[in-house]
């Protein structure tokens, strides 16, 4: 099977109207959506998807950042779709991000910068369990899976 990732749009990006814009771009790509929600995160959740960041100076705000309206959470699928995804989202600071990039077309401070992805297969796999149970991932088949890959 190709890689997974997750990819999450964070309230900034749902609350511009951004959803169908990077959902869009990881489409026209050629990546695949194997699982697809909307929810507001809980404090606990959003605690624990972040836990490595529990001792950083911003974690607070960081935590009351992504609670304070719904986020998309979707698990994309494709060759090398991990790298891929981060690289379509730009640097984390939208000032290094590159223009065509989604942080650098639509970001401007480091905290609302739109999405959210996994940055290793390993962090990919915590994080797709994290949001996804197994029966929510859809393993199927589509016309263009020969070219995509
Ligand atoms: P990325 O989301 O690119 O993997 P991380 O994991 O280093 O970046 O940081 C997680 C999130 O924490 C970032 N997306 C950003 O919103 C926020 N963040 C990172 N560094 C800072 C900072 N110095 N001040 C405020 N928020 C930050």
């Amino acid at each position: 099977m190709a890689e997974r990732t997750f990819a999450m749009v964070k309230p900034d990006g749902v609350g511009r109207r951004l959803v169908g814009e990077c959902i869009r771009r990881y489409e026209a790509r050629g990546l695949k959506l194997a699982g697809l929600k909307m929810q507001v995160l809980s404090r606990a959740k959003a605690e624990e998807h972040y836990a490595e960041h529990a001792e950083k100076p911003f974690f607070d705000r960081l935590v009351a950042f992504i609670t304070s309206g719904p986020v998309v959470q979707m698990v994309l699928e494709g060759p090398d779709a991990v790298a891929q995804v981060r690289k379509m989202n730009g640097a984390t600071n939208p000032l290094e991000a590159g223009p065509g990039t989604l942080r650098g077309d639509f970001a401007l401070v480091l905290q609302n910068n739109v999405i959210h992805a996994s940055d290793s297969p390993e962090t990919a796999r915590r994080e797709i369990a994290l949001y996804f149970d197994e029966a929510e991932l859809l393993d199927y088949a589509m016309p263009d899976d020969a070219w995509v890959g």
